[in-house]
C-alpha cells in the first residue's frame, strides 16, 4: 500500500478544517470528517433505505453498461477515487476481465482500503492490486501513471464539491490524464423535490444520525465536548443552486468546548452549521463542466427512470 497522507496529516486537516469551520460565518464543518468506523456503517445503512436511491441507481447503469464501457475503453489499470463498498467495482473488475492489469483503489483512510483490497485480489489472482492512501483533491499527480487507464469516481461524490471546487478538480484530474485515459464519473440528477428532500431525510433517521456523527468524531478526536442531541438534522432542496443541503440546527444557545483546539464556540438556539452539500445534475451542465475541464463526454448514461448518471469521458 503506497500512502501519500498520513495519520499525521489526516489530524493536521481536521484540525484546520474544524477551526475554520467553526469561527467563520456561518459555520460550516466539510463533509469528508463524516466517515469514521460509526459513520461508515451508517452510510452503508443509508445506502439500503427505500427512499436513498442512487446507489441502487447507480448499479442498475453500471450493470448494464459495463460491456460497454469495458468495449470502449479496453482499459489496463482501473484506478477508482473514493474506493467504495466494492460491489459496483466488481462489476467493473468482471466486465474488463479482458484487458485489465491493475486495480488502484484511492482513499483517504487506510483502514477499510487495505481490506477491500485484500479480498478484490484473492478474487482475482491474476491482477495487480495496489492500493494508494491519498487525498483525490490534493494527491491526484502521484497516482500511477500508465497506458489506458480507467478512472472511476462513482457514488455522486463529485456533488459534495462546490462548483468551483468541481471544476478545480476536473481540470487537475484532466492534467493527469493522457491519450486513452478515460473518466467515469457518478452523478444525481435534478429531479422531484420530495424524493430529493426524502433521499436526504429519511423516516428512521439514519440520515440524521449520520449527519451528527461529525459531531461525535470532533469529541473524540479533537476533546470537544459537543452534545449531538442538541443539534437537529436539517436537509432542504436550494433551487438556485441545485443542490440539496444538510445542516445541524442548534436546539438551544449553547457554548461547546474543544479542547483539542483550545477552543470555545457559542450557538444561538436556532443557528444552522452547513455539513453537506450533494449537487444534482443535468446532462448539459455536467458536458460543460466537462468541457471547460478540457475533457469530452462519450457516454451519458441514466437507470430507466433518469434518476441517476454515469458519465463517461475522455481529454
Ligand atoms: C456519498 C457523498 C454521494 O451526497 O448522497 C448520503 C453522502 N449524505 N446521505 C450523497 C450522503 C447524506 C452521499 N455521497
Amino acid at each position: 500500500m503506497d500512502r501519500f497522507l498520513t495519520a499525521d496529516d489526516l489530524a493536521k486537516t481536521l484540525r484546520q478544517d474544524v477551526r475554520e469551520g467553526l469561527t467563520g460565518t456561518p459555520k460550516t464543518l466539510p463533509p469528508k470528517w463524516f466517515y469514521d468506523e460509526r459513520g461508515s456503517a451508517l452510510f452503508e445503512e443509508i445506502t439500503r433505505l427505500e427512499e436513498y436511491y442512487p446507489t441502487r441507481r447507480e448499479r442498475e447503469i453500471l450493470a448494464a453498461r459495463a460491456p460497454e464501457i469495458a468495449a470502449v475503453t479496453r482499459a489496463r489499470t482501473l484506478l477508482e477515487l473514493g474506493a467504495g463498498s466494492g460491489e459496483k467495482t466488481r462489476l467493473l473488475l468482471d466486465a474488463l476481465a479482458g484487458t485489465l492489469r491493475s486495480y488502484v483503489p484511492v482513499d483517504v483512510s487506510g483502514d477499510f482500503l487495505e481490506e477491500a483490497a485484500a479480498g478484490i485480489a484473492a478474487d482475482h489472482p491474476d491482477l495487480a492490486v495496489r492500493a494508494v492512501v491519498a487525498d483525490y483533491e490534493q494527491h491526484l499527480h502521484l497516482l500511477p501513471a500508465g497506458e489506458r487507464r480507467l478512472i472511476a469516481f462513482l457514488g455522486g461524490t463529485i456533488g459534495n464539491m462546490p462548483p468551483a471546487a468541481r471544476i478545480g478538480f476536473l481540470g487537475g484530474l484532466r492534467a493527469t490524464m493522457g491519450e486513452g485515459d478515460f473518466l467515469l464519473l457518478g452523478a444525481d440528477l435534478v429531479k422531484d423535490t420530495g424524493r430529493l428532500v426524502r433521499a436526504y431525510d429519511d423516516a428512521d433517521g439514519v440520515t440524521a444520525e449520520f449527519n451528527r456523527n461529525v459531531l461525535r468524531v470532533i469529541n473524540r478526536d479533537l476533546g470537544a465536548d459537543f452534545d449531538p442531541s442538541a443539534f437537529e438534522h436539517v436537509a432542504r432542496w436550494d433551487a438556485a443552486e441545485e443542490w440539496i443541503e444538510m445542516v445541524l440546527r442548534s436546539t438551544r444557545d449553547q457554548r461547546v468546548h474543544v479542547a483539542g483546539l483550545d477552543l470555545e464556540v457559542a450557538f444561538a438556539a436556532g443557528e444552522e452549521m452547513r455539513t453537506e452539500i450533494s449537487s444534482k445534475f443535468r446532462r448539459e451542465r455536467m458536458e460543460a463542466e466537462l468541457g471547460a475541464s478540457g475533457l469530452d463526454l462519450v457516454a451519458f448514461w441514466t437507470d430507466e427512470a433518469g434518476d441517476f448518471s454515469l458519465t463517461l469521458a475522455r481529454p
